[in-house]
């Protein structure tokens, strides 16, 4: 039999069978030896063939073969790498407005993943209900330029706006969808939006640190319509991006791409390289400073 990874735990997975059913199973132990790397061999959107046991469990006996993964650097102290989710189409990285504040540098880390492995992603602003006065609107408007002009429109949402809910819903139609973003940015609150059945667990932000609570623990692929699913997933501090190489980085920015052939050197870093283009661009201002910082950022941590 065939289905399709809709949670996994670490010792059992819920696997979706194609009648809509589900069915609880694990995993051999020597599958998860198969790949040191990698701390979960398999998650969320996998499809996997299983064999039926005599107590009506599952076992999972492979996966097929992954349209892509997801990935990031495993957290909690774990070296390796996580598969956040399989197969997706697209990646939503869920921001908002405030409580807490979005982070360019957390955008700008799951956007050179999203490019490096070929998955279309798109940038939620959530709360925009909570947008004060006309500072907060020039820094939303600000953000909006900036990344629509390198191709990443951004959508802006709130829970109490059913016409962005809307808007949100249509982007997801037909696809497997991922949302990612710190605790408390609303992943949650806007699938019970899209689904009140969906029912999700969701939590108050913390008054003190501004910050979310971990209120999602585990990554779920939800249904919404026949042909839409979604992955809720725990929110996270940081992205930490895996498997690049430093003069590889740019080749994930868009609007650096383009310049990278004018660099004196071939595997420049444009950071102190001679007669480098994308330093140029920067000084000219047709690079933004925002996208700059984070490019260096990433560079150095990795
Ligand atoms: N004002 C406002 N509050 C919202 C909106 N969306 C979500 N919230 C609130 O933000 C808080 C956090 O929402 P969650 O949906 O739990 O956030 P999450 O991203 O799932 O958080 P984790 O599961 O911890 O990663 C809750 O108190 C929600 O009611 C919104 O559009 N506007
Ligand atoms: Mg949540
Ligand atoms: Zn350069």
């Amino acid at each position: 039999m065939k289905g399709l990874i809709t949670k996994a735990t670490g010792s059992w997975y819920q696997v979706r069978l194609n009648d809509g059913t589900s069915l609880a199973c694990r995993l051999p132990g020597k599958m998860r030896l198969n790949d040191l790397e990698v701390v979960n061999p398999v998650a969320v959107g996998d499809i996997v063939h299983i064999t039926l046991q005599s107590d009506g469990s599952g076992i999972i006996d492979r996966v097929t073969e992954r349209k892509n993964r997801l990935l990031r650097k495993a957290t909690h102290g774990r070296r390796g790498i996580q598969i956040l989710a399989s197969n997706v189409d697209l990646v939503l990285i869920v921001q908002s407005v405030r409580d807490p504040a979005f982070k360019t540098g957390f955008i700008d880390r799951v956007l050179v993943t999203s490019e490096a492995h070929d998955i279309p992603a798109r940038i939620v602003l959530n709360k925009t209900d909570l947008a004060k006065g006309k500072k907060d609107e020039k820094k939303l408007k600000d953000t909006e330029d900036l990344y629509s002009k390198i191709g990443y429109p951004l959508l802006r949402t709130s829970i109490f706006q059913p016409e962005s809910v809307e808007l949100l819903r249509s982007e997801l139609r037909g696809k497997i969808s991922v949302l990612t973003g710190h605790s408390g940015t609303g992943k949650s609150s806007l699938l019970n939006a899209l689904s009140p059945e969906l029912n999700l667990k969701t939590g108050e932000v913390s008054q003190s640190s501004n910050k979310g609570k971990h209120t999602t623990t585990y990554a779920q692929l939800l249904e919404l319509d026949e042909h839409t699913f979604v992955v809720d997933t725990p929110g996270i501090r940081e992205f930490g991006l895996v498997d690049f190489e430093p003069y590889e980085i740019s080749h994930h920015f868009p609007e650096m791409k383009p310049l990278i052939e004018r660099c004196h050197y071939s595997n420049c870093t444009h950071r102190h390289e001679p007669e480098c283009a994308v330093l140029r661009a920067v000084e000219e201002n047709r690079i933004s400073e925002s996208r700059y910082r984070s490019y260096r950022n990433i560079i150095e941590s990795i």
